[in-house]
Formats: structure tokens, sequence, C-alpha cells
């Protein structure tokens, strides 16, 4: 399956630029083909089916989730695929991400993290928090690429985002309900603003700054996954980011080292541990 490389209307890329200026995120519609979505689906299947000894196995527990009978422990989250998997990092590195990152932040990006979450019925959601908190870029912020590899509504656990937070400060987290959320950092809503759903189409991509408030519910459904590909970028200018982002990746696929960050953000060293 080749990658689509054919360039985007820079017309389609500024309006969504204008926008992720203004109110932290933006919605590319379609950006990603039927195709690469068919793709994505089926490499973390038989990632999921087989494991990735040593990186990625299926009944191991992870993210904290020990019960066999929660569906996150028969499907936790693929981290960093892109460490182990050639196409993940080709996914990782799409050509139409990238012409969206270079309009968001003015300048040539570098990739820090790819995540696949397969968000099986009945899986708990993340609450509200903000990327930044985890990744300390600096300087600036990072911008989470989020593409729906299954189509996402209120039911099966869509994606929400509070607008307009990408301009406030990145906070120490209160606590989660780990009924609803299998992390346990929460960010509240503050005052004067509104979360909002954000239903997707398998395909559709949405670009949000590291300081905006996002997270997801459960997914209700009894029946539909609610798969995602995930990946986090910074600025080519960043200097430091958390030790467990290193080492980056340039758009060309090369390493790129930086410092690790020796703050430990908004509230101090304590929280180091949590997860992401
Ligand atoms: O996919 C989700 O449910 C949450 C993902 C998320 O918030 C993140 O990657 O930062």
């Amino acid at each position: 399956m080749v990658i689509d490389t054919a360039p985007i209307a820079d017309a389609k890329v500024s309006a969504l630029a204008d926008q992720f200026a203004r109110e932290g995120f933006a919605l590319a519609k379609g950006l990603f083909s039927p195709a690469e979505v068919e793709e994505i689906r089926a490499l973390f299947t038989k990632m999921h089916a087989e494991g990735v000894p040593g990186y990625y196995e299926p009944t191991k527990p992870r993210d904290g989730v020990e019960n066999p009978d929660d569906p996150l422990f028969k499907y936790p989250r693929v981290m960093m695929p892109h460490r182990f998997n050639q196409r993940a990092k080709d996914y990782m590195l799409h050509p139409k991400v990238a012409d969206h990152l270079r309009a968001f932040f003015g300048l040539e990006p570098v990739a820090t993290q790819s995540m696949f979450y397969f968000k099986p019925p009945g899986a708990r959601g993340q609450a509200l928090h903000q990327d930044q908190f985890y990744l300390l870029v600096e300087p600036g912020t990072c911008i989470a690429a989020w593409t729906a590899i299954d189509d996402c509504d209120a039911e099966n656990g869509a994606m929400y985002i509070v607008p307009k937070t990408n301009d406030g400060p990145v906070v120490c987290p209160q606590t989660a309900d780990r009924n609803e959320s299998y992390t346990s950092h929460f960010v509240p809503v503050p005052k004067g603003h509104k979360a909002q759903l954000v239903e997707m189409k398998a395909g559709d991509t949405l670009f949000f700054n590291g300081s905006l408030i996002h997270g997801s519910g459960p997914n209700r459904s009894k029946t539909r996954f609610r798969r995602s590909f995930i990946s986090h970028y910074a600025a080519g200018n960043v200097r430091k980011i958390s030790s467990s982002y290193h080492p980056l990746t340039r758009l060309d696929g090369t390493t790129y080292e930086v410092t690790p960050q020796d703050s430990g953000g908004p509230c101090g060293e304590g929280w180091k541990g949590s997860l992401h």
C-alpha cells in the first residue's frame, strides 16, 4: 500500500491554520484515505494477535490494568510503535500530517511519539488532560495528530476538546474518576469554557495544541471499537523534552537528540511516572 503524497491545497491548510491559532484545534476531514485507514487497522490487528516481544504483549498488564475482565487488559494501547515497526513510523511521518504541522508550527516539525488505541467496547476513556504536562516541550509546546481509525461518536468514546484553552496555563491535575478513566489525572474545564464532543469519521485527523484540555469518555457501545492512531510533534527548534520521548525523529526518519527536560512542570517532580 502506498502512502498518499499528493499535495493538499494551500487554502485548505491555511484555513485550518487560522482556526488552530484561534481555538487550539483543527479537524482535517478525510486526511487519511480509506486504503491507509485499512492498512493501519490491519497492521495493529496483526500486532495485537501476534504481539511484539519486549514492546507489546497483549496479555501483559499495562497502564495499571491488572483485572483480566477489564477490556483494556486484552487491548492495551500500543506505545511508540514507530520504534519497532517501519509502517507505523511511515504513518507517524505522513506527508499530509507534516503539511499541516508546518502551517501550525510555522517551522519544520519533529516527531516525539506514536500510539495506537484499540478502545474496545466497554473500555474506560481518558480523563481531560493537557499533553504538554507530560511532554514538557521547550520552547513552545507539542501538537497532537489524532487520526480516527473507526467512526467515533458519543457512544463509542469520541474525543472531547475544550476550545481556546490552548492559551491557558498547563496546570497540576486533580484525581480522575477511575471508573470512567484508566488514567489518574484530571484537569477540570476552566470557568467560561465548555467541553465539546468531536464526532469523526475514520480517516479524519484532529490536530490539537499541547495545552488544549482534551480527553474522552468510556466506550459504551456493546460492539464497536474506537481505534485511533495518535502521534505527537514538536517544532524543529525544540531544545528540551521529557526523557521518555527521547530520541525524537526528523521527518526524513533520522534520529534527533535533544536535552532531557530537567523541570517537573507545574506539579514539581512528584507526579513523574504517571501515565499519559
Ligand atoms: O484517545 C483517547 O481517548 C485519548 C487520547 C489522548 O487524550 C491523548 O493522546 O492525549
